[in-house]
């Protein structure tokens, strides 16, 4: 793993990321995984700028090694937390669920390195354009919001596109995994769901359990009528969500006001029947609760040991 492109650009030892995800990826998190060698990430899209500016604070005093925070671009406080990652000398950011173009020019003003997540080739080759330093290829098989193409067919597609790092996300939980993002040219991996399950990670206990416990058709996307699918696994609430949206008197509306609110009574309040438990596909591998340093370790040298290396 030694001249690794993406750990000579972050600076870190391991080329593993964890997603930023929503709710969930907070500073506690965040450090677990840089002091284990890998790149945190803070979450922003569920807090207003002084939250966010706290959690970056608390983040600080629990880690010397580089973190980084994800940029929700559908956030309500989007705008807030680009100026607040700006002001704090957070060092690299990832965007993710749209196209970052109206921030890029403040972000790299501020010396930030912009990873940005995309799930087309077209956005791959754009954000390179925008002076991107690495993309973050996330297939559908993903947890959270999601594209229309696997992490198979997806990341090569984008590897052949741009010059930059690609970091393979989405169906990543160990080092077969890993193994085979490095085939298809990936230089780094992203996991959500493998580090939702890790024991600094403070998501509900009734959620993580629910992620354990899960098999391999676990997982359904809604909301695609919406224009934003999300992927989680299959409860009460994305029964009743499928339902209404299938049904042609349901406003769309409605189906925002059953959304609204969702990953927080299930990660914060662990209500996973109502609640919106976001994971990936690849929840039926993922059935123990390791730490932060056992996963990167552990997910790096089986991937290593398939390669030869
Ligand atoms: O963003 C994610 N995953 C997320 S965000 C999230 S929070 C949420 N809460 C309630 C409802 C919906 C979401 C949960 N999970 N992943 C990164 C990601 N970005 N996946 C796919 C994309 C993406 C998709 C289309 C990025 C860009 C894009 O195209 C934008 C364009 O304009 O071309």
């Amino acid at each position: 793993m030694n001249k690794n492109p993406v750990c000579e650009l972050l600076g870190i030892k391991y080329p593993v990321i964890q997603g930023g995800m929503a709710w969930i990826a907070d500073a506690q998190l965040a450090a677990a995984v840089s002091n284990a060698g890998g790149l945190g990430l803070i979450a922003a899209m569920n807090s207003n700028g002084e939250q966010l500016r706290a959690q970056i604070k608390e983040a600080k005093k629990l880690t010397d090694k580089p973190f980084g925070v994800n940029l929700m671009l559908m956030s309500p406080y989007i705008d807030e937390a680009v100026n607040v990652v700006c002001e704090e000398g957070v060092s690299v950011v990832t965007t993710g669920a749209g196209n970052p173009a109206k921030y890029m020019e403040q972000l790299k003003a501020s010396n930030i390195k912009v990873i940005c997540v995309v799930a087309s080739v077209a956005l791959a080759v754009m954000v390179e354009r925008m002076g991107a330093s690495a993309v973050i290829a996330e297939g559908c098989e993903s947890g959270g919001h999601v594209g229309e193409t696997t992490t198979m067919a997806l990341v090569p597609q984008v590897v052949d596109a741009v010059n930059i790092p690609v970091i393979a996300a989405g169906g990543i939980a160990d080092g077969r995994g890993m193994a085979a993002a490095y085939m298809l040219g990936a230089k780094a991996v992203q996991m959500g769901t493998r580090f939702l399950t890790a024991k600094e990670c403070n998501v509900h206990e009734n959620y993580k359990e629910k992620v354990l416990s899960a098999k391999d058709r676990d997982t359904i996307v809604t909301g695609k009528t919406l224009g934003h699918p999300v992927r989680a696994l299959k409860n009460r609430m994305t029964r009743e969500f499928q339902k209404k949206e299938s049904d042609p008197a349901t406003t769309q509306a409605e189906l925002e006001a059953m959304g609204a609110g969702a990953l927080r009574k299930a990660a914060i309040e662990g209500d996973v029947k109502y609640g919106s438990c976001m994971c990936g596909q690849i929840a039926g591998l993922v059935n123990s609760e390791n730490t932060c340093e056992e996963i990167i370790t552990s997910i790096c040298s089986e991937a290593a040991a398939l390669m030869g290396a």
